[in-house]
Formats: structure tokens, sequence, C-alpha cells
């Protein structure tokens, strides 16, 4: 039996990655004179690394307009990154970030069904709560049992951590809750923590490997197009479909140690 419903944040929620964070990190390097640009195809390439942080070291690793001293590098890093979380949350503070389709029905209905519900992410707090205040209002946080984010849970995925822990807080074993991811790094957390995955395609994710996941399909927002198949007369994903895919699993959910590779890469397969 389900007992929670696991949220990953950026790609799932929504389009955060193209339409919030890349945007601002181009105007944080502009605000800040730092001389480069990162294309659309670029940043999908850098979401191999997780963390924004991280993703701009190791951009700048491999660049000859960057500093070339490590010290000075994580100090540009901090300055950038800083500035784009505080662009970040004033993009969506505008209402610039949509919610994906079907997801605020989803969450709407879980809360109806007092089924509890986690926010799972090694994004930053800031950007979460910006999002979801922007969406669900200044008490979003009563939505949700738990809200693990990259300041309790510094290992990003894939490590499975931030999945750990959210497990530990709703005192839950791995196999009674399922998680909603878009990426490879993200379907691997989850899955090493034993937890069991939906997965919902996203822009820069539109196809990726979803091996163990006990459904994969392009939107929560749509019943075509998802393997297995969801009931074609719904217009959405809804809490009793993802019921039935648990319940239906081929691979029986049951109590089963968490593995440590599932054979996801992390890596983004953009195929
Ligand atoms: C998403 C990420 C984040 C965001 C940027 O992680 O990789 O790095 O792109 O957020 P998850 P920060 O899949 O766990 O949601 O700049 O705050 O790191």
């Amino acid at each position: 039996m389900i007992r929670a419903l696991l949220w990953d944040v950026d790609g799932t929620l929504a389009e955060t990655e193209r339409d919030g964070h890349l945007v601002a990190f181009n105007r944080a390097f502009e605000a800040l004179g730092v001389p480069w640009r990162w294309s659309e195809q670029h940043y999908g390439e850098l979401l191999a690394v997780a963390g924004g942080r991280e993703r701009l070291l190791y951009d700048m690793s491999r660049r000859a307009e960057a500093p070339g001293d490590a010290r000075q590098r994580e100090a540009l890093a901090e300055t950038v990154h800083r500035l784009k979380n505080q662009i970040y949350e004033g993009i969506v503070r505008r209402g610039d970030l949509a919610l994906r389709a079907g997801v605020a029905e989803l969450l709407s209905e879980c809360c109806r069904a007092h089924l509890p519900m986690g926010i799972v992410t090694t994004t930053s707090r800031g950007n979460v709560e910006a999002l979801l205040e922007w969406h669900l209002g200044s008490h979003w946080n009563d939505h949700f049992a738990t809200v693990v984010c990259a300041n309790e849970a510094p290992r990003k995925k894939p490590d499975p951590q931030v999945y750990r822990l959210a497990l530990e807080a709703l005192r839950l074993r791995p196999h009674e809750a399922v998680a909603i991811e878009d990426a490879p790094a993200g379907i691997e957390a989850a899955q090493r923590a034993g937890v069991p995955v939906i997965v919902t395609h996203s822009h820069y994710f539109p196809a990726c490997a979803a091996v163990g996941a006990l459904a994969f399909g392009p939107s929560l927002g749509r019943s075509e197009g998802w393997q297995p198949g969801a009931d074609p007369r719904a217009t959405r994903i809804s809490l009793d479909q993802i019921r039935r895919w648990y319940e239906h699993s081929p691979t029986r959910i049951t109590e089963t140690m968490p593995s440590r590779n599932t054979g996801n890469s992390g890596a983004p397969a953009i195929n």
C-alpha cells in the first residue's frame, strides 16, 4: 500500500531548469561581468552535474576564460550561485514558472485523500520555497509531511541520502512510498534508496532510461504515451492510476533491500 508520494522539484513540478535556473545563471553572468553565457543545449549537457554551484565549477574547470586558481573559481562560483538563486526567485515570484500539466491536480487529489506527500530535492531550499509559495500560497508547507532539500542533504542526487532522510522523517520503509522523478540522477537516487519511482519526461530528459520504474510517460497531464498504459478515458495521471501501477507492478513491490546500483548512469540521456 502506498503511504506517501515523494515529489522531485526541478523538471518534475515545473520546467525550472530551462525556464528558471538557466535564465537566472545567464543573467547573473551578465550582471557580474562574467564573459560567457550558457546555451540551452550546453546547459542540458551540464545537467549531468547535480547542483547549481557544482555545475558551475565543473563548467569553469573546462573554460580558458575562467580564473586559473581553484580558490578564485570557488569564490566566483559562490558569488554567481548566490545571485543566480536571487534572480531565480524573482522569476518564480513574477509567475513566470508554471507548474507542469497535471501536477496541481495530483497534489490536490493527494491532499483530499490525506495521503502524505514529501518534497525530495537537492536544490537549495530558497528555490523550493519560492516556487511552492507562489503556486500553493504562504501555507504551502502544510501540504507536505516533509521537505528535504540540499540544505539537509548535501550529497546531491544520484546519492540516495535525500530519499533516506525523507523516509526517516516519514517513518516509512522504502517500498511504502512512491517517488515522481524526471531525470536519471533522481531515478537512481530513489531506486538506490529502494523507493519505487514513476518517471515523467521533461524538456531535458524526454526519454531517459527508466529501467525498473513503476511507469514512465510524457506528462502527468495526459494519459497517452505511458508505459505501462494508463486508463485511456482519463485526462491525466490520477492517484488511482498510480495505485494501480503500484499494485500491478511486475517486479512485485515487497520489502526488499535498497539496491546500491540500478544501472542508471546519472548522466542525462538526451536521446
Ligand atoms: C536539481 C538540481 C539543482 C538545480 C539548481 O536537483 O540539480 O542543482 O538545477 O539548484 P534535484 P541549485 O533533481 O534534486 O531537484 O542551484 O540550488 O543547486
